[in-house]
């Protein structure tokens, strides 16, 4: 009986210690997420009040959240440069309104954005105001930022329904054009999609809403209908040539002349 308890003791341990490390891992990053000055609420507080971080403030992004029960800022990189710009080219500032409202004039969208397309500057600083006008939760996120700078090269500001967020991030020098889109499950194919230009942009991306149409569109056509009318006249033309051949070289039924053949009487 004692040695089967010292058993399960035994059994226990490893369960135990991993349990441990698991729990000390978590206070390790929580306090890593505390002490990060970019984290916590600290730069999103200073963008919305217009106060932005010296340059040589870098903070480690790689925990920058602002989280509460309204919204979240993730990936906020108000001070650190991209390493293709020598410095911030110019601050720019915009003001997003998302609500059901702004998908009126798109027919089949159910939620929107009071603006699609955005126009910044390369190596510019950029500061989002998010204000959701619905009652549900929405997200402006882009993606395809540099990953050394933005994890998952992603920035992202979600505000719940009837609040507003504000978050800073600064694009790299490149010409580009970047996703941005509600993450929520549907809301992108519902409307809630849009492109950010950087610089002349690199094209439209497609699917945007009153920029550019539907990248697959539905077809009533039968498959490969393409492949089998170009077979169709491919065949056509092979048949045509073959007896306009056969017609200006041989007999025709019906004691027609012969063209194009000398025969031994002629001769
Ligand atoms: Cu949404």
């Amino acid at each position: 009986m004692t040695a089967a308890a010292g058993g399960h003791r035994l059994a226990r341990a490893p369960a135990t210690a991993a349990l441990l490390i698991i729990l000390a891992q978590a206070s390790g990053l929580t306090r890593a997420q505390t002490d990060d000055p970019g984290a916590s609420g600290a730069a999103p507080r200073a963008a919305e009040h217009g106060q932005h971080r010296p340059q040589e403030a870098a903070p480690d992004h790689a925990h920058s959240l602002s989280l509460d029960g309204a919204g979240a800022v993730m990936n906020e990189n108000a001070g650190t440069l991209p390493r293709d710009c020598a410095e911030v080219s110019r601050d720019q500032e915009i003001t997003v309104y998302a609500g059901r409202e702004f998908a009126a004039e798109f027919p089949g969208n159910t939620f929107g954005l009071s603006q699609h397309e955005y126009y910044v500057e390369p190596c510019s600083r950029i500061t989002v105001t998010f204000v959701n006008n619905d009652d549900v939760r929405h997200q402006w996120m882009v993606h395809g930022l540099p990953r050394y700078l933005y994890p998952t090269g992603m920035f992202h500001i979600e505000a719940a329904g009837g609040h507003s967020r504000t978050g800073t991030f600064i694009v790299p020098s490149d010409h580009r054009t970047y996703l941005v889109h509600c993450d929520m499950p549907q809301h992108m194919e519902r409307g809630m999609k849009a492109q950010l230009k950087v610089g002349r942009g690199s094209g439209d991306l497609w699917s945007i809403p009153g920029v550019s149409g539907d990248f697959e569109r539905d077809s009533y056509l039968p498959r490969g209908i393409t492949l089998w009318f170009l077979l169709a006249v491919l065949s056509g033309a092979a048949i045509f040539s073959l007896l306009t051949y056969r017609r200006g070289g041989l007999t025709l039924p019906g004691g027609a002349r012969r063209h194009g053949v000398r025969s031994d009487r002629e001769a």
